[in-house]
């Protein structure tokens, strides 16, 4: 095909994906308000990183489980990263050499029907694009289509999140849980809770990624409030993160990190996050279920997936006879904390559609379930007990705050970092 064609094919392939995705928005609105123009240092404004970095290189699992994951503390893992493949391969050059006819997912359409780019074009469109909030591959299919599989052999979880008790129920049924991410700087993910009262990870390969994290006690108003710009992570960053930063109250005030190559994030249940690309990024994320956040995930799932929640109630019989003893516990349980299904999670991979967004990707064929998670739970027998853990969530009792993740991380032995 001659040069000319090629680029107008790239055009109007790239042009198709936005329309899809966003049909509403005209073409000129995709750069009306001319971030591309301020440059990457301003994406940084304000940031004071707080997050503690735990190295697994110096610790172990129980270290991480006690100090971070049973509490429900964010961390930034470093050291866990060094000998995936993915670190030397995954460069935008050779995915665009390797698998530029192969096609990624970058958002979904009214219907709820996958949107997808090539991969050379989307590199392209990476290197070039001045979109304030450009298109955002978000795919949870990557290690089953047969293109791009052999991606999922090129990294490992950490040690530290081996237990993953939806593997119970086989790859077939389990809720997407592996995402393949990549962006140019100005993508981002729109301030959201994970499905399924799940707990993420995620790790940078490329570039870097700034977030913003508050806990489950937070309520959706104050995470979402309203703001210019719709509801991309750009525009939450640049209107509400300076209002929240300045918050009377201190357990409103976003905790902040800015993640680096190398390092892997730690997102526990039910808390809120929003990210956003400093740098052109390549990254994979993957949720989990474990015995951590096992009674957030169990009351969640019981309540939004009937038939799923009856199988893997089954498979932990044998495999985890604890934890199938606990969901007896559970029985008159129910979960509490944050919002109602449909309104707490929204996050957008880019835009203001909450049908495109991150936690819609994840939640494929998960819609009902797309939900706020518990941290806690309203104890079956105590229902003062109950009445009380409802009453400390609204007040953030006991919450980390920015002051606690920035002794957490003083103790760690980073201390504060100011960035930008
Ligand atoms: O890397 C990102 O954009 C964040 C992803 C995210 O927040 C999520 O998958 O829930």
């Amino acid at each position: 095909m001659a040069a000319e064609d090629k680029d107008a094919r790239y055009r109007r392939k790239i042009a198709k994906a936005k329309r899809k995705e966003y049909p509403r928005r005209a073409p000129e609105q995709w750069t009306e308000q001319r971030y591309a123009e301020r440059g990457t240092d301003c994406l940084l404004d304000g940031v004071v990183d707080t997050v503690a970095r735990l190295d697994v290189g110096t610790s172990d699992a129980a270290e991480f489980r006690a100090r971070f994951e049973a509490p429900g503390v964010p961390v930034m893992l470093t050291g866990a990263m060094e000998r995936w493949p993915a670190m030397r391969s995954w460069t935008f050059e050779r995915l665009r050499t390797e698998f530029g006819r192969e096609k990624m997912k970058v958002g979904e359409d009214d219907d709820g029907y996958p949107v997808y780019v090539r991969l050379k074009h989307y590199v392209r469109y990476l290197a070039e694009t001045d979109d304030d909030s450009p298109l955002y591959v978000f795919d949870s299919s990557f290690a089953e289509r047969r293109g791009v599989r052999a991606l999922a052999d090129d990294y490992a979880p950490p040690a530290c999140f081996t237990d993953d008790l939806f593997g119970l129920v086989g790859e077939r049924r389990r809720p997407p849980h592996k995402w393949f991410v990549m962006g140019p700087c100005r993508s981002g993910s729109y301030v959201h809770i994970d499905p399924l009262g799940t707990s993420a990870w995620n790790a940078v390969v490329c570039g870097r990624k700034r977030w913003a994290l508050f806990p489950p006690c937070v309520p959706k108003e104050v995470v979402q409030p309203k703001h210019e710009g719709g509801r991309e992570a750009i525009a939450w960053f640049t209107h509400a993160f300076p209002i929240l930063a300045a918050a009377a109250d201190e357990a409103h005030r976003p905790i902040s990190a800015v993640q680096r190559p190398g390092e892997v994030l730690f997102v526990p249940s039910g808390w809120w996050h929003t990210v956003l690309n400093i740098d052109h990024t390549i990254a994979v994320t993957q949720n989990f279920a474990s015995a951590a956040n096992f009674d957030a995930v169990w009351l969640r799932l019981r309540k939004s997936r009937p038939k799923l929640s009856a199988k893997f109630r089954n498979s932990l019989l044998t495999a985890r006879p604890e934890l199938h003893a606990r969901t007896d516990e559970l029985e008159h349980a129910a979960p509490i904390g944050p919002p109602s299904p449909s309104s707490s999670s929204s996050s957008s991979s880019s835009s203001s559609s909450s049908s495109s967004s991150a936690a819609s990707s994840r939640s494929s064929g998960d819609t009902a379930a797309r939900a706020g998670s518990a941290s806690a739970v309203a104890s079956p027998v105590a229902s003062e007990a109950a009445g009380e853990a409802r009453r400390k969530r609204r007040r953030c009792e006991g919450a980390p705050t920015v002051a606690d993740a920035a002794k957490q991380a003083e103790r760690a032995g980073v201390g504060a970092k100011v960035c930008g």
